[in-house]
């Protein structure tokens, strides 16, 4: 699964973490303005899964019906029990010197079932409390609406393939607004839409496990982008005015580099980008689905007697609704992929990437050398940011993950290369480009629960002990190394408040 891998491609290259080429890092400085933060999501850092009146989310139950889909067996039942540590949370992040945060609410903690009548006040007041206790600190929410925990009811109810989760989603994201939008102005709605998609409903490695990569991977990006629409459209409707805040979707993309020269190879990876990232971000910052997958997927679909194409159609109206939702660019950019062309397949059984006829580093069926993947590792990020800057406008981009998975340990050297390499190559698009970046939360402020990898990879600045009972955090190397430069704004030893 090209997905699975392509997400396990850090620890590929943690393997080769001795010979990580080191980028000449920019020694400039960052714009005053730039906002320094961290990342998390309530599923993979809380814990409390069933506490105070809280529902059962969809992961919840994936990970309780069946152990075995995760790597250690084990679940996000207590995780990082931010839900109770939540005090010395902010003392972290504090410390840690950041002034933006970002975490997500999780839905069933507000509404146990999905539904409005189901509305439990305790997981509000946790939410208010904690985003008065941030701001108590100085330190600027940025709230996720959802990030992967669908309300396990609506999850029975068809979740993500059924149209009406929209409506559920606006719903919710109503209820959020009323109570928190009087402390928080940056909001995104939805995490990720196409890992969302990919890991859920195509390779079914993630809830809710369904396995149909031609067919629910397309309706379920159909469903995403009309939740956040809709949210977007009630925010703008009903508080923007008064809130004055800020909202818009979060899309993870790669950089596509062509593996040669060829014009096959540059076609190939400008697909990849439309069948990735323009797969979200054309209906928002454009208007409808890209044109190429429009054309190749409709030819498919047509060819394997299918009645209308795999990927629905938007209404008139639809594409109007979706188009133009966003006051920024929410971006999570993890890494660089090197892309070739390949024949066009034989029809047979539906599939994403027959339907995208590309060939990706680390793909089943194409291994380039892993040293060239390597030298181009954290150039990607200056392409990306300038590909989003020139294709749609946002005005504003906020790089909302970013991040490297290691076993754990406290020197994470390759952890500090990772962030040194790609932080430099932001700047330059800052600086050189002219890219308006406004802020970076990097992934993650701690060790937390890794989705299907269990706790096996750790993405934390922070280290968090899983045996202890306690759960004991630990800045990590990597952790005082972004404590310099969120103070100094700049990316050397040798720099200076
Ligand atoms: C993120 N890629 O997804 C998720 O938002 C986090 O919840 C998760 O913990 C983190 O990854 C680390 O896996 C990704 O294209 C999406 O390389 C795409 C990519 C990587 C991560």
């Amino acid at each position: 699964m090209k997905v699975l891998i392509l997400i396990s491609v850090c620890l590929i290259v943690e393997a080769f973490g001795a010979s990580l080429p080191k980028a000449e890092i920019n020694n400039r400085t960052f714009p005053e303005s730039f906002r320094w933060g961290a990342a998390t999501a309530a599923y993979q850092i809380e814990g409390g899964w069933n506490e105070d009146g809280k529902g059962e989310s969809m992961w919840d139950h994936f990970t309780h019906a069946n152990p075995n889909v995760t790597d250690d067996k084990l679940n996000g039942d207590v995780a990082c029990d931010s839900y109770h540590k939540w005090r010395e949370d902010i003392q972290l992040i504090k410390e840690l010197g950041v002034s933006l945060y970002r975490f997500s609410v999780s839905w069933t903690r507000i509404l146990p079932t999905g539904y409005l009548d189901s509305y439990n006040q305790a997981g509000v007041d946790y939410y208010v409390n904690f985003v008065k206790g941030l701001l108590d600190e100085g330190i600027t929410p940025m709230v996720t609406l959802y990030h992967w925990d669908l309300p396990q009811v609506l999850n029975e109810q068809g979740g993500w393939l059924n149209d009406s989760t929209a409506d559920r989603f606006g719903e919710y994201s109503r209820i959020v607004f009323e109570n928190l939008g009087p402390f928080v102005k940056l909001w995104s709605t939805v995490n990720e839409p196409k890992t969302t998609c990919m890991l859920g409903y195509g390779s079914g490695e993630n809830a809710p496990g369904i396995k149909q990569i031609g067919t629910a991977i397309y309706q379920c990006a159909r469903v995403q982008l009309l939740a956040h629409a809709t949210a977007y459209h009630i925010y703008h409707n009903e508080f923007a005015a008064e809130q004055g805040g800020q909202i818009s979707l979060v899309i993870d993309a790669t950089f596509n580099e062509p593996d040669t020269d060829s014009e096959a190879d540059a076609e190939a990876a400008e697909r990849e980008t439309q069948f990735n990232l323009g797969w979200y971000a054309n209906p928002v910052y454009v208007g409808d689905w890209p044109q190429i997958m429009i054309d190749r997927i409709g030819n498919r679909s047509t060819q394997e007697g299918f009645s209308e194409s795999r990927l629905p159609a938007w209404s008139a109206e639809e594409i109007e609704f979706v188009k133009g939702t966003h006051d920024y660019f929410g971006l999570n950019m993890y890494t660089a992929l090197r892309v070739s062309a390949v024949g066009e397949a034989e029809i047979g059984e539906p599939n994403y990437y027959n339907d995208k006829g590309t060939a990706v580093a680390f793909g089943s069926d194409w291994t380039p050398s892993v040293a060239s993947w390597l030298a181009s590792y954290p150039y990607g990020m200056r392409g990306l940011l300038n590909y989003v800057w020139n294709h749609y406008k946002p005005g504003e981009i906020y790089v909302t993950e970013n991040g490297w998975a290691t076993d754990g340990e406290i020197n994470d050297q390759s952890r500090i290369d990772y962030l040194q390499g790609y932080l430099s190559n932001m700047l330059d698009a800052i600086l050189d480009d002219g890219v308006n970046v406004a802020g970076y939360t990097t992934w993650s402020l701690m060790d937390n629960f890794e989705w299907a990898r269990g706790y096996t990879q750790k993405y934390g600045i922070i280290s968090v002990d899983f045996n202890s009972r306690n759960r004991t955090r630990t800045f990590k190397e990597s952790a005082k190394w972004y404590q310099h430069t969120v103070r100094t704004y700049c990316l050397v030893d040798e720099c200076v408040e």
